[in-house]
């Protein structure tokens, strides 16, 4: 029986600290380990609640595992906080608790970019090479106009932000694209606002437009 105390005396830890956002709820995160509990001993855990329990609501536990009650959001709060309570069960009667104990315990959360946190139809991924702010659905890659100037040529205007370098293509499939290298086809934004990019032989009968935005090295 002594072994056993000692054993126990040891706290609950997690096989993982660390785990990504946006988990479908019921996920397992990580699997909660007794301490060096003999074999063939139980322990049972439950959140509960005390110092460091302020997200126990995050997180539900099925046997041994810490799983997602929500979705977890790096965005929102990158460290959870939760309190869990530990029984060791003797195993010939379970009525009958031989060691109990709590624990505070905090798991990070890791960042993932294929979210869109601020609902503008574009993944954090995405936003991050065009440098727009993936927290803010008002800074978004995207063509604001086209038009056809009497000249012939086409105006493309854009959302651009400083430091990256923008480029025209053009298609009269949708399928092959050039770049457009007349004009003003490539420009290094110097500021956060708006830019023109133009093709001056717009002629053929069907033309369309895309912008490529260039990852800073
Ligand atoms: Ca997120
Ligand atoms: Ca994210
Ligand atoms: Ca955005």
């Amino acid at each position: 029986m002594s072994l056993q105390l000692h054993a126990m005396a040891r706290q609950p830890g997690m096989a993982r600290t660390k785990v990504d956002e946006e988990l479908a709820v019921g996920t397992i995160l990580t699997a909660l380990s007794g301490g060096g509990v003999l074999s063939g001993q139980e322990v049972r855990y439950s959140l509960v609640s005390g110092t460091g329990d302020a997200d126990n609501a995050d997180f539900s536990i099925v046997g041994a595992n810490l799983c997602a009650a929500r979705r977890l959001n790096f965005e929102a709060k990158s460290v959870r906080q939760f309190r869990i309570r530990w029984d060791w069960v003797d195993s010939q009667n379970s009525a009958n608790i031989l060691s109990s104990g709590e624990r505070a315990m905090t798991l990070a959360l890791a960042n993932v970019t294929t979210d869109d946190e601020d609902l503008d139809g574009v993944p954090e991924a995405e936003e991050l090479i065009a440098g727009t702010n993936p927290g803010d659905a008002r800074s978004v890659f995207r063509v604001s106009s086209l038009c056809i100037e009497a000249s012939g040529a086409a105006t493309v205007r854009c959302n651009v932000v400083a430091g990256r370098t923008y480029t025209i293509q053009s298609s009269t499939d949708l399928k092959n694209w050039i770049v457009e290298t007349d004009d003003t086809a490539t420009v290094a934004a110097s500021a956060d606002g708006t830019i023109s990019l133009i093709d001056s032989d717009a002629t053929a009968c069907r033309k369309f437009y895309r912008i490529a935005v260039m990852q800073t090295p």
